[in-house]
């Protein structure tokens, strides 16, 4: 594997073969190829372009995170967060608001490229990675494959027999997906916090299954053991892991770059795409610096496009491209079909007696199970809390089966995209996650938190989510394979295909379908 090393250190923004041995690449204005964004559909389609021997530019808005602060570190921690943790803000935003209802969680920085985002619409907001490698250097790792009847039926044009056969099984191995070894689950301080939870759901009746993840179990046991830096076990996820996570910078996109045919951009940021009269594509692109300046406004040209942006990147780059006619052709399912994997995220207090440990690991292991509920289906991950001494937490995402989906629709005016998202919406969810935790509580005695989110009363944190999906749905705004409609060699390979709704964490699918369109795309659009 290449590692993306070089090109950082010596401060320069294009990652390639030639930037790891030459001082100054040649700057690039076209390329056969061009992928915008780098998280899971991005680098998917990065890869398997590069191997197919295609010229490939990824361009990406947030930085490479591979050189160390003044502190030796890549990534600060989620305990004394610093510039790096947020994208251009002044304060963090973090999930957890307060504890005890003090403001003791989020920090004043000093605004920044950081890595991760707090996206704000009207009634929802949505975290997203910034950085080579999107998504992946700033969530949990959990690596789940969704129930196939559930695939099946948010994806009925979809051969299911061929994704479980194929691609799925090829998305978790390049992802590195692996299982922590049930006997050290057992046996850990780390995994206390889990044990409560699954006794808990027990009480109540309800099925706790092992979650696998892409962090490397294997070195987790050595950060226990003292034989290895520690991450997982020192409080990193939200703000990048410098240890132990296989995030996409040393999976797929390192494969990318050791083709010779990949070149990644990185504070680039593509802000429309048109078409020329001879069929290429032509995207206007603001290179920032550190300071959220626009240095360059540039253009490049490719003959074929495909978009990664993630479900938020990729349908507000489409909906202003049809809405201000740069893509007129563009179809009336650009925009929509967009929901939130029915996120809600809640805590209860434990008894005396049950206690979570000081010491949490920062990967989730473990989800309980009642999709099967017919009545009110529901996965709720068991999410940990590290905050360094006991405090009885036990603290959940639910994914509920939240039908509600909303769209986006460009404001001429302020020439934003606006999403159509209601609190009614997320109240749907809500009320689906506390019939399975009330049954928790009332099998067990014990109570919701009312302290962690901001407000005297709320228990539910209804207003973000971690899974935004949708916005482009397969087969509606694009063809069964990511082709958009309207515009040949325009291919979507990320989240907003998926329609609103998946009932686990979503980037082994995103990456599996990534994978799927590129198989096709690759023998039936490329050829000569
Ligand atoms: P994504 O990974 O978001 O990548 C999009 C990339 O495109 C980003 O790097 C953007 O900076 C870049 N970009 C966007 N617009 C532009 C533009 N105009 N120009 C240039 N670049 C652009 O998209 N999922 C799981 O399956 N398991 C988990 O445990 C899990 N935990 C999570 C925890 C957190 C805190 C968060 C925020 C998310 C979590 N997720 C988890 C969700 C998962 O990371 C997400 O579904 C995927 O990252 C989405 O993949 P995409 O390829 O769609």
């Amino acid at each position: 594997m290449i590692a993306l090393q070089t090109a950082a250190t010596a401060g320069l923004t294009r990652i390639g073969l030639k930037s790891a041995q030459a001082a100054e690449p040649a700057a690039v204005d076209n390329a056969t190829a061009i992928v915008v964004g780098s998280g899971y559909g991005g680098a998917v389609a990065a890869l398997r372009l590069g191997q197919a021997g295609i010229r490939t530019l990824v361009l990406e808005m947030g930085r490479l995170w591979n050189t160390a602060g003044s502190d030796g570190k890549v990534f600060c921690s989620t305990s004394a967060p610093d510039q790096r943790s947020m994208w251009f803000r002044t304060r963090t935003e973090a999930p957890l608001a307060t504890f005890l209802w003090l403001d003791l969680v989020n920090k004043d920085i000093s605004a920044y490229p950081g890595v991760l985002d707090r996206v704000h619409y009207d009634h929802m907001s949505v975290y997203v990675g910034r950085g080579v490698g999107g998504g992946s250097l700033v969530n949990g790792g959990m690596a789940v494959t969704p129930l196939k009847s559930y695939f099946a039926e948010q994806f009925p044009t979809v051969d299911a027999d061929e994704m479980y056969g194929t691609y799925f099984p090829r998305a978790r191995s390049m992802l590195g997906v692996n299982t922590v070894d049930p006997a050290w689950f057992e046996s850990t301080e780390w995994y206390q916090f889990t044990r409560t939870s699954r006794k808990a759901a027990a009480n109540a009746g309800l099925k706790t299954t092992f979650v696998p993840n892409v962090y490397d179990f294997g070195y987790m046991q050595r950060e226990a053991a003292g034989t290895a830096t520690r991450s997982a076990l020192a409080g990193e996820v939200i703000y990048g892991n410098n240890q132990g996570k296989r995030s996409l910078d040393k999976t797929y996109l390192a494969a990318a770059l050791g083709t010779g045919n990949v070149t990644i951009h990185t504070l680039e940021k593509v802000r429309s795409v048109t078409r020329a009269s001879d069929g290429s594509y032509v995207l206007t692109v603001d290179r920032i610096d550190t300071t959220g300046t626009v240095v360059e406004t540039k253009q490049y040209s490719c003959t074929y496009l495909f978009l990664g942006g993630g479900s938020l990147g990729t349908t507000e780059l489409l909906v202003r491209a049809r809405d201000t006619g740069t893509l007129p052709d563009l179809t009336s399912g650009v925009g929509a079909g967009w929901g939130t994997n029915g996120n809600t995220m809640l805590g209860r207090a434990n008894h005396l007696w049950d206690t979570v440990g000081a010491n949490q690991a920062t990967m989730p292991v473990m989800g309980i199970d009642d999709w099967a509920n017919t009545a009110n289906p529901v996965f709720a991950e068991i999410a940990p809390l590290p905050m360094g001494f006991e405090h009885w937490i036990s603290l959940y995402l639910a994914i509920t089966k939240n039908p509600e989906r909303a769209s986006f629709s460009y404001d001429s005016t302020s020439g934003a995209v606006k999403l159509g998202w209601t609190p009614a919406q997320s109240a749907v969810s809500v009320a689906m996650a506390k019939k399975l935790f009330d049954r928790i509580n009332a099998a067990n005695l014990t109570i919701y938190r009312y302290d962690l989110f901001g407000s005297t009363s709320k228990i539910f944190a209804d207003d973000f989510t971690y899974h935004p999906l949708g916005g482009c749905v397969l087969g509606k705004a694009t063809d069964d394979y990511g082709r958009v409609k309207g515009y040949s060699r325009l291919y979507i390979t990320d989240g907003s295909l998926v329609p609103g709704s998946l009932g686990v964490n979503p980037f082994v699918t995103i990456t599996a379908l990534a994978e799927r369109t590129m198989a096709r795309v690759l023998a039936e659009d490329t050829a000569p």
